[in-house]
């Protein structure tokens, strides 16, 4: 039985070894969930994203970066870009299933056993929560199908549409 666990609310206040932040190139913070994550964990968050930027320049989109989480109750935060939706392109679909494998691999490479997420780019990026949701559960039961290290993700969703998406997307029908 693969671990898979669904919560509606906010990802700052998930205990998890890792909770996903979606960020943008920059790694500087943003709105949305980048912003609150920022906010609650406070300037080490930033300090760390200033360092790896240095070092490697942006983050590409559908790549990710592993920070501390600062203050909150999560020991890492993995920085993942998902993509801005425009018209659907296969593209844009290989590479929101990026920003979760990514953050999945950085994340094993990291001995990290549980890990949360966010519905990445389904709000300022505008992906189809559906489509979004397909994509990140396929990539997630792929992944923890072979993979040693994670042993349970956790899905946070903020909205009551996504969450609904979820409860019926993990029920099967
Ligand atoms: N906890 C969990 N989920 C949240 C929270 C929260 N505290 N707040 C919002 N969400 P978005 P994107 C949900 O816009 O679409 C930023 O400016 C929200 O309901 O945060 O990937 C970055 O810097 C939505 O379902 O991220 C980038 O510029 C989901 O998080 C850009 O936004 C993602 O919405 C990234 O856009």
């Amino acid at each position: 039985m693969l671990n898979i666990e669904l919560i509606q609310g906010d990802i700052t206040k998930i205990k998890a070894d890792a909770i996903v932040n979606a960020a943008n190139t920059s790694l500087m913070g943003g709105g949305g969930v980048d912003g609150a994550i920022h906010r609650a964990g406070g300037p080490a968050i930033l300090e760390d994203c200033r360092k790896i930027v240095a070092r490697q320049g942006k983050c590409k989109t559908g790549e990710a970066v592993i920070t501390t989480a600062g203050n909150l109750p999560a020991k890492y935060v993995i920085h993942t870009v998902g993509p801005v939706y425009n018209s659907g392109k296969p593209k844009e679909l290989e590479l929101l299933r990026s920003a979760y494998l990514n953050s999945l691999k950085l994340a094993a490479e990291n001995e990290v056993h549980t890990i949360a997420f966010p519905n990445i780019s389904t709000g300022i990026y505008r992906f189809p929560k559906d489509k979004a949701a397909e994509i990140a559960l396929s990539t997630v039961k792929e992944f923890l199908a072979f993979d040693k290290v994670v042993e349970k993700v956790i899905f946070v969703c903020f909205d009551d549409e996504n969450y609904g998406l979820y409860n019926r997307l993990l029920a099967g029908e």
